[in-house]
């Protein structure tokens, strides 16, 4: 598996300073998982992206320039950030090779406040959309639970799927799983960008944002084991962890690639 470190935090606004040390950390704590819960031994292959902690712009580049050559049809390509202003580049890199891509972010929040230039961690998918990079109908958002009265009427405006943390109790994990993976299939390259914020801070504390009420390290688990069976899944990303504030959520990080890509 084909991992690629973006150390990388100048998208964060100044709320998440330490993100741009996990890539590092989680990296280490791959080795600490010897066998999937599969019974399979996790192999992978690191890479790391040129940044320069100065200048958004030109790390930007440096992100889509790798992101182009590292995503293939054959194997899928993983990004460790960094913040969530990666995925802006990323995804960008892994859209033009399909005709048809689409996303499924796991996140607290829909990342849709008004436009930044160049996009932050807080409005990196609203750029997307707005860029036509993606169709909105080809994203799904779940897990959200705190949001801005301009991406709430962003989302709806754009009719955009969100299968909130709520409807998890509601409609259950199963279903929604289902919906998920029936929706996904339709597309010809799936990304699964992960902000670790998705989970509850009682899993994951390690982050910018700690909002309550979110999933549990089992519960996302059991999404990514379900989606990684889907034959179009070619790529994506986890984000926003930061090692500074607590090392067991580089942990959590490590098994949720370990078990995404096993
Ligand atoms: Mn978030």
């Amino acid at each position: 598996m084909k991992l690629i470190k973006v150390p990388f935090s100048g998208g964060c606004l100044g709320k998440n300073l330490g993100c741009e040390q996990a890539p590092k950390e989680i990296v280490k704590n791959l080795k600490n998982f010897y066998l999937t819960e599969d019974g399979k031994i996790p192999v992978f292959d690191i890479a790391e992206v040129n940044v320069n902690p100065n200048n958004i712009e030109e790390t930007n580049q440096s992100i889509y320039n790798t992101a182009k050559d590292g995503f293939s049809f054959s194997a899928p390509a993983f990004f460790i950030g960094g913040d969530h202003s990666i995925t802006y580049s990323t995804f960008k890199g892994f859209a033009e090779k399909y005709t048809n891509p689409g996303i499924v972010i796991f996140d607290a929040h829909p990342d849709c406040c008004t436009d930044f230039s160049p996009p932050t961690h807080e409005d990196f998918l609203r750029v997307l959309i707005n860029e036509k990079k993606i169709k909105p109908e080809n994203v799904i958002l779940i897990g959200v639970r705190n949001w801005h009265k301009d991406e709430f009427l962003f989302l709806k405006e754009n009719k955009i799927r969100n299968f909130m943390a709520k409807d998890i109790s509601i409609m259950g994990l199963y279903d929604i799983s289902e919906a998920v993976m029936e929706l996904a299939n339709k597309w010809d390259g799936l990304y699964i960008s992960i902000d670790i914020d998705v989970l509850d801070p009682a899993f994951a504390p390690g982050t910018g944002y700690l909002e309550p009420g979110g999933l549990s390290t089992r519960e996302l688990i059991y999404f990514l084991h379900r989606l990684k069976k889907l034959h179009n899944f070619k790529g994506g990303d986890i984000v926003e962890v930061n090692p500074a504030k607590d090392a067991g959520t580089t942990a959590v990080a490590a098994k949720i690639i370990v078990e995404l890509f096993s």
